[in-house]
């Protein structure tokens, strides 16, 4: 069964400006837990004492989720990362000519030497530890130096070899897509008698993180990486709740993931990156579920599959209308009766909607708080006064 890892504290703390205090990431990690993702990865320790302290902090509570720290290929990050008690190092080092030549200064061949031993070291000080291996930039490196860096690190014990589309080039459908590449990949090594699990790491330079993971996960990839809100470096990576819906919902993956606590996740995260939800996200932003022209509310409140291909409850949710310009009468009766309001007469209905389209003509809309402060103001003043007051 395909398997997730979460990075969120890792992947997720290189957004610009984003940083978590050491008690929210734990707060994350505990929730990450709640929903049922297998890997957390929770920070590269070597970064700052700050993160190595958050990243202990983590590993030593009782979650169940395998707790990864991040690290480059060298034997002062395995120290640390070892020292913070986690089951799962992550090694990332690019083997491309270019990164090579360009920026290592060094050959394949001692590259791929450093590598192993590196992987070594770090199962000879815990062989229980779990080791990813990453060919930085995996889908634009030469292949072969990515399969024989893999097969080095494997032999040398790693235990999983993940494919990172770094930057986010891959496109579905063209030459350069993940679902080939998995295949691939995974034949090469299998060739060589080398059988890692085999993750993907897909940046959303393109839009195509998340079809990226699908295409991945078609092609049998063991490990899918994610986080909330996708954040990440540039336009980040793929989005966690997307991902797990549509593994679970569209793909029948048999998994115990707690959708429904998705929503907690994603306001604790949001609030504390300061990175607002897109009113338009999919699955997770505010409007994902309302509906908002006559035609569409009409249909949807007569059965909501009409407008909707997820069904908003799996996830904790509910449909929405949406009260503005665009209202009718049966859109506002719909949010009256939802709000208890089901006496009132068709005069004063046919106000309250007056009211609604001026207020939605000003580029806003009337909350379902505010439907019942608007039927009282009624009431008592003329409809100017009250437009004047709400918008
Ligand atoms: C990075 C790059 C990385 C590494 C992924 C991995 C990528 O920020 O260090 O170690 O599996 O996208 O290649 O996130
Ligand atoms: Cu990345």
């Amino acid at each position: 069964m395909v398997q997730i890892l979460d990075t969120t504290l890792r992947e997720g703390e290189q957004t610009p400006g984003v940083y978590f205090d050491s008690h929210i990431k734990l707060a994350i990690a505990e929730q990450l837990d709640v929903i049922g993702v297998d890997f957390i990865e929770a920070g590269h320790p070597v970064v700052s004492n700050e993160v190595c302290d958050a990243v202990k902090n983590i590993a030593q509570r009782n979650i169940r989720a395998v707790i990864a720290a991040h690290s480059r290929s060298w034997k002062k990050d395995i120290d640390q990362a070892i020292s913070c008690g986690v089951g799962f190092i992550g090694i990332f080092y690019c083997v491309s000519e270019q990164r090579l030549n360009g920026v290592f200064k060094k050959d394949l061949k001692t590259a791929i030497a450093q590598i192993a031993e590196v992987i070594r070291y770090a199962k000879q000080q815990n062989p229980n530890i779990i080791i990813r291996y990453t060919p930085e930039d995996t889908v634009r490196s030469e292949f072969n130096n990515v399969i024989e860096a893999a097969v080095a690190a494997t032999k040398a014990g790693a235990d999983i070899i993940s494919i990172a589309d770094t930057t986010g080039f891959m496109v579905p459908g063209t030459e350069r897509n993940m679902y080939d590449y998995v295949r691939k990949l995974k034949t090469a090594l299998t060739e060589q008698n080398q059988n890692p699990k085999i993750a993907v790491h897909c940046h959303n330079d393109r839009g195509f993180a998340l079809a990226n993971a699908i295409d991945a996960f078609r092609a049998g990839v063991d490990i899918i990486d994610a986080s909330v809100l996708g954040l990440g470096e540039r336009a980040g990576i793929v989005d966690l709740a997307q991902l797990l819906t549509v593994l679970k919902i569209d793909f029948g993956v048999e998994n115990n993931w707690n959708l429904k606590q998705l929503q907690e996740l994603y306001n604790l995260v949001s609030e504390h990156s300061g990175i607002a939800i897109p009113v338009n996200n999919p699955v997770m932003g505010e409007n994902a579920f309302t509906h908002c022209a006559g035609v569409h509310t009409n249909a949807a409140i007569n059965n909501p599959l009409h407008y909707q291909s997820l069904d908003p409850n799996s996830i904790g949710r509910e449909m929405r209308i949406s009260l503005d310009h665009m209202s009718g009468i049966s859109s506002l009766k719909y949010v009256l009766k939802k709000i208890g309001e089901t006496e009132l007469n068709d005069d004063l209905i046919n106000q309250v909607l007056e009211i609604i389209k001026s207020v939605g003509q000003k580029g806003k809309i009337v909350r379902r708080e505010e439907l019942k402060i608007i039927i009282n103001l009624i009431k008592n003043k003329n409809n100017k006064e009250i437009i004047q007051q709400v918008a």
